[in-house]
């Protein structure tokens, strides 16, 4: 199926562990941003006291024709449309002018969010003449390899740098710090983040915090951003928002794809990017094992709740069966959601520590990323994710019964009436 593929990773975003906690309530749609407890750019000033605390998640800080605006209008925005009220992108500009030397972090098994607005910013910030490095703890894919720049993402352990020696760590498209896996630890020793997402439950780590949950990928904010720096976009750097949004977006199906989204693509194209390479490149080059693999999970499809609810299961045997490596199941859970007249789908995949990942998706009415917070996860909407200590058939059982039963309490309180909190962005990739 077109678009199941998503990206190695990343919507879902929160990385839901039982212990982690990584949830948070699913945000309301609008954009929000806070910003934390000292700037980021120069060092932070010791005599300084702490100005704003974080507001509660799910508050909206400063409103109207704030900062936001004001940036819009004098950042030299090139048609940047910020959104009113976002204090939190003036920030970001701001830190990003101040400093000299970032290191750009990917999330977890990047996706295509992850590694294409990493790409396109840290190539805007060369072209300002900062010195920048593009880590993370899984190297990009072999799928986003053609990307102009795709080859300069290094593994954090394997450079040999001074992290204290730079003015922030940039984290795009992390929910929660976790999410970075053991590369914390540089960003600890950085000692200021400038933190860029678009997942509501954004747990607003970052130094300096602009969350847009309604944006369709971090892609999208990235491009706003260079428009404010006053970079003008080039090819690479639109070959990386590009991907990012095409693969965030479902290849534009989801219902996160706005007219925005469209304008933005279609500009990209006029910037040189060729839509089929990237379609080719990221959706078009699996490994016989991973169809192997879809194979045997598509053998454990089953069907529940009247026909509204589907999952599938992928053991660890299973996966030693074709040899499968770590991200071979995303964009599995898409077959469930793709079944006539079901509206939560569930993909359980047992980890090599014994852990289950779920990965939820929803049609268009239940808010799963609210079902996954009960299992300490969160996400979207429209998809979400959690992880939960083993077994597999444990797991299977406790989260099938609450989801079913969510279900039927929806039928009998009359129906189909959506889920609060919509503003999802629907149903991504994923990969707690
Ligand atoms: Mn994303």
């Amino acid at each position: 199926m077109v678009g199941d593929r998503g990206g190695a990773m990343g919507p879902e975003g929160a990385r839901g562990t039982a212990s982690g906690g990584s949830a948070g309530p699913a945000g309301e749609g609008g954009p929000e941003a806070v910003v934390g407890r000292h700037p980021v750019g120069g060092r932070p000033d010791p005599h300084t006291p702490s100005p704003a605390a974080v507001p509660p998640p799910g508050e909206r800080p400063v409103t109207a024709a704030g900062a936001g605006a004001a940036a819009a209008a004098g950042e030299g925005g090139g048609g940047a449309d910020v959104p009113p009220g976002n204090g939190g992108f003036a920030q970001v500009v701001a830190a990003l002018r101040a400093g000299r030397r970032f290191a750009l972090f990917l999330h977890l098994s990047p996706d295509g969010d992850s590694i294409g607005s990493t790409l396109a910013l840290g190539l805007a910030l060369e072209r300002l003449g900062k010195r920048t490095i593009w880590v993370g703890a899984d190297l990009p894919g072999e799928a986003y390899r053609f990307l102009p720049g795709g080859d300069r993402f290094r593994l954090w352990n394997e450079v040999e740098e001074d992290w204290s020696q730079y003015d922030a760590a940039i984290l795009l498209d992390c929910a929660d710090l976790d999410r970075v896996g053991p590369a914390r630890s540089a960003i600890e020793r950085i000692g200021r983040i400038i933190n860029v997402d678009h997942h509501p439950s954004n747990r607003r780590y970052g130094d300096v915090n602009y969350i847009e949950p309604s944006a369709a990928a971090v892609g999208e904010i990235t491009a706003r951003l260079i428009d404010a720096l006053g970079v003008p976009l080039d090819a690479a750097m639109a070959y990386g928002i590009y991907t990012a949004i095409l693969t965030d977006t479902g290849s534009f199906q989801y219902e996160n794809t706005r007219p925005e989204t469209l304008r933005l693509a279609a500009r990209l194209l006029e910037l040189g990017v060729e839509p089929q390479r990237v379609a080719q490149s990221v959706f078009e080059q699996r490994p016989l094992r991973v169809l192997r693999l879809l194979r045997e999970a598509l053998g454990t499809l089953e069907v529940g709740a009247g026909g509204r609810l589907a999952w599938m299961t992928v053991s660890r045997a299973m996966m030693d069966r074709v040899g499968a490596q770590r991200g071979d199941t995303e964009g599995f859970v898409n077959y469930p959601r793709s079944l006539a007249g079901v509206e939560v789908a569930l993909l359980f995949v047992e980890e090599p520590d014994g852990r289950v990942r779920v990965s939820w998706r929803s049609s268009h009415e239940v808010d799963v990323s609210q079902l996954a917070a009960r299992f300490g996860g969160g996400g979207h909407a429209r998809a979400a994710g959690c992880t939960l200590p083993g077994p597999l058939d444990k797991v299977r059982v406790q989260v099938l019964r609450d989801v079913v039963r969510h279900l039927e309490e929806r039928a009998a309180s009359g129906g189909p009436a959506p889920d609060a909190g919509r503003g999802g962005v629907a149903g991504r990739e994923e990969r707690p």
